[in-house]
């Protein structure tokens, strides 16, 4: 097999051979484990960390886990995982899980209760607040870390059962530029890839991803890719991912909207363009083509701070590649116009004719386990698998197929994420309940969560595998939720992937899965009725498979869990196959045929002229601050990552920042050295790394540290309403 040119210089020694020690290293470097030891009494369950979903086979010895490897024959992780899953099992036993639920006493410190007690008052609380303040005072904030099954159920539950209009998720931080991306250009929210693209794909342009830390085992899949392929990767930092691509274009933040639309505008100029697939397949090109006419090179040049060469170059190369695939993240989502920057993607594949083909895609990467699951079920700003609150017709449908009646599903969207945070400031929203995520670390702002957002909840529930995360100590009513491991159900992963998770542990002390948590809310709420069928996370995925049908995600030839288990997990759509009896194939990418799901079978171009970045760098707070993740070995807020000694070696304790050494030189600070930064909310001190990671004028800090949202600015892309966490305006001096 010949190796793509970054491996031969990775893989090969000073002899040019590569060697299973050097192979070794290089997965050691990269934090690629093989798999280790075989046992015959193996659970398979997808790992649940990122949105990956690598399989991990569970080695159990009287019913408790023993041990674990990685799946070696699951189509997603090739008997691959990276520290993360290798290290799954760890965080499940640590000292400071939930093992019983608490209730905030007068005296303000936590007190133990027992579960039907604090079932109890978390009905009397929020029905005290609906019945003084409406059904719009209430709120949840959900997440894609549980399962399919779990969403649905909590979606549910409050917005059918306990009549609550508004709910969001912490996916609303991750990918919802993407979805109303998808949503307007192809009629659907349908990443159109197989994982196997990364391995056909001659050129692959990753922008704002860095998949080496945050999607190790796809960043393995492009290692194996034998087609000498062209890397580019667009991103302002040098990461381990641009240190193996062919080609690094660290453009300024923010500025890839003006480079996108100047590509195209280039496309054109030079009609290396696709005209049958723009005939056929798509509308409003010619509208576009007009509108990009303004963004000439030197306009990119000047937004970009890249040279026209390089600009040039990445046209052509997008020219040259039979088969180029475009891969992002959130470099792009999480921006002030991050919808449109995905559009942007899009709009290059759409004229390339760079999509429904081996290799190629407009291909959004998704975050959490989970994420695309809620994407679909999670029922918070769209109804089941994709319809809409607004529409009678779509409330109607889902009522007859839930056998539940119609007037009981809320007729208007629920208020998106930042507006429920604003909602709580302003005294409309009065209680919330948080599931499986952690504002207090992770939301954008964190001035105001403490300053004004907790100060004015009249109720605030936790639901979390641990009572020490930064907003369970913040809570009224903390109850323990079972993790990863402790219970079942399934997950669905960036390539569209239904894969199944196990339990191979009962839950520690009192903790309980979150779907038991959900089924007893509704039972001491008095709506359990609505639910008597939703008895077992197996009866729930039957549920689920009706609401998808005659759907573009209709998975309704999905027998059961065991299929999916036995075929290593089965992508959607998949409908049941008359000719092939119900063996799915092994995988499937969308748009073979040319048809997206606007009514027309058309496509979309989208496009609006570029904006300034709300925030702006003055005087004052002269440098530019990014935020991500640091290490493959740290999971956001941390809650789990840290509970894993091994993880914990291979990621710095404490917060640090990463500043130019040109910055440096010039505020005589070094490595190691304490120092202040400063935003117009906020400030923090850090350990400096001067390293020319960071262009002059920018730092990074990891996001995993939860110091680093002092600091960012509330500022939010206005058609997905997604925070704009990557560019912020900084000051930093050194500490004296
Ligand atoms: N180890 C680990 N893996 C994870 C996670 C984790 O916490 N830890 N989290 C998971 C989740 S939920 C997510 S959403 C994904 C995120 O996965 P990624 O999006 O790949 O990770 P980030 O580091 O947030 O951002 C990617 C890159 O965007 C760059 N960037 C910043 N601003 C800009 C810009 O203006 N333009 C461009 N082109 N690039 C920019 C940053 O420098 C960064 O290198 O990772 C998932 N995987
Ligand atoms: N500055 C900055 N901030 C960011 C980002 C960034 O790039 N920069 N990225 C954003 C992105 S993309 C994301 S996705 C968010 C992530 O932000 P969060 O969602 O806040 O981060 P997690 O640490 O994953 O929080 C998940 C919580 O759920 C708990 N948990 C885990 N499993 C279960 C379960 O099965 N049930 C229950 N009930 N609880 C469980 C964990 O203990 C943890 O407290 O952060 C966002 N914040
Ligand atoms: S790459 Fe993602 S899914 Fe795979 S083992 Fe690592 S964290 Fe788990
Ligand atoms: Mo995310």
């Amino acid at each position: 097999m010949k190796l793509p040119p970054i491996l031969e210089r990775v893989f090969k020694s000073k002899s040019g051979r590569l060697t299973d020690k050097l192979r070794l290293k290089q997965n050691r470097q990269l934090g690629l484990i093989p798999a280790r030891y075989d046992s015959n009494n193996i659970q398979k369950s997808i790992c649940g960390y990122c949105s990956t979903g690598c399989q991990l086979d569970i080695h159990t010895k009287s019913s408790r886990p023993g041990g674990l490897r990685h799946g070696t024959t699951h189509p997603v992780n090739l008997g691959m995982a990276c520290p993360k899953g290798w290290e799954a099992l760890e965080p499940l036993n640590a000292p400071d899980r939930g093992r019983v639920p608490l209730i905030r006493d007068v005296d303000h410190t936590f007190r133990q209760a027992e579960w039907p007690e604090a079932l109890d008052y978390f009905c009397q609380r929020f029905k005290e607040i609906q019945n003084q303040h409406g059904n719009e005072s209430v709120a949840f904030l959900g997440t894609g870390q549980i399962t399919n099954e779990e969403l649905a159920l909590m979606g549910a539950l409050a917005k059918f059962g306990m009549g609550w209009v508004h709910g969001d998720g912490n996916t609303r931080q991750c990918m919802a530029s993407a979805v109303t991306a998808y949503k307007e250009s192809f009629g659907f929210d349908a990443p159109p890839y197989t994982y196997a693209d990364l391995e056909l794909s001659d050129t692959l342009i990753f922008i704002g991803a860095n998949p080496c830390i945050a999607h190790p085992i796809l960043w393995h899949r492009v290692m194996r890719n034998p087609h000498r392929p062209k890397i580019i990767v667009i991103d302002p930092r040098a990461t381990e991912t641009t240190a193996a691509a062919t080609t690094h274009l660290a453009i300024r933040p923010k500025s890839d909207l003006t480079l996108l639309y100047a590509i195209a505008n280039i496309l054109i100029q030079n009609d290396w363009i696709d005209h049958s697939y723009i005939d056929q397949h798509t509308e409003l090109f010619d509208a576009f083509a007009r509108f990009v006419k303004s963004y000439s090179i030197d306009r990119a040049v000047e937004a970009t701070g890249l040279p026209a060469s390089s600009v040039m170059e990445l046209a052509s190369k997008i020219h040259e590649g039979k088969a180029v695939s475009f891969w992002w993240t959130m470099g792009v989502n999480q921006s002030y116009q991050g919808t449109r920057t995905a559009q942007a993607i899009i709009n290059l594949a759409l004229m390339t004719g760079n999509i429904g083909r081996p290799g190629t895609g407009a291909n959004s990467i998704t975050g959490q386990c989970n994420a695309m699951g809620s994407r679909l079920f999670s029922n918070t700003t769209s109804l089941f698998c994709g319809r809409d609150f607004e529409n009678p017709a779509d409330r109607e449908d889902i009522g007859n197929r839930l056998n539940i009646p119609a007037d009981r599903i809320p007729n208007k969207k629920s208020l998106p994420y930042h507006e429920i945070m604003k909602g709580i400031e302003k005294g409309d929203i009065k209680g919330l309940w948080i599931v499986a995520t952690n504002p207090g670390h992770s939301w954008i702002d964190q001035s105001r969560w403490f300053k004004s957002i907790r100060s004015k909840l009249e109720f605030l529930v936790v639901q979390d595998m641990y009572e020490s995360t930064e907003t369970a100590q913040e809570a009224d009513l903390f109850l323990p939720a079972a993790g990863w491991g402790e219970k079942s159900g399934t997950f669905i992963n960036s390539e569209r992937r239904f894969g199944v998770i196990e339990k191979v542990q009962d839950p520690v002390g009192e903790a309980r899965s979150d779907f038991d948590i959900f089924k007893d809310i509704a039972d001491h709420w008095g709506c359990g009725e609505l639910f008597e069928h939703w008895k077992t996370p197996e009866d729930v995925f039957q549920i689920l498979k009706t609401l998808s049908m005659h759907t573009p995600c209709d998975f309704s030839g999905i027998k059961d869990y065991s299929m999916l288990q036995k075929n290593g997990g089965i992508q959607w759509p998949h409908i049941q196959n008359q000719q092939n009896g119900d063996l799915p194939e092994k995988e499937r990418r969308l748009f073979e045929d040319g048809r997206f799901h606007h009514p027309n079978g058309r496509a979309h171009f989208v496009f609006e002229e570029t904006t300034p970045n709300p925030e702006s760098v003055c005087p004052n707070f002269p440098v530019w601050l990014l935020t991500g993740r640091g290490t493959s070995a740290q999971w956001h807020t941390q809650t789990r990552t840290a509970k894993s000694k091994m993880l914990r070696q291979m990621a710095p304790g404490s917060v640090y920042v990463e500043l130019h050494p040109a910055d440096a030189h010039e505020l005589g600070i070094k490595t190691n050295d304490l120092v202040v930064i400063r935003s117009r909310r906020g400030s923090l001190e850090a350990h400096a790394r001067v390293q020319a990671s960071v262009q002059q004028g920018q730092i990074f800090i990891p996001m995993h540290y939860p110091e680093v949202n002092q600091l960012t600015h509330p500022s939010f892309d206005p058609y997905s309403h997604q925070p704009s966490y990557k560019a912020c305006a900084v000051s930093l001096s050194k500490r004296t």
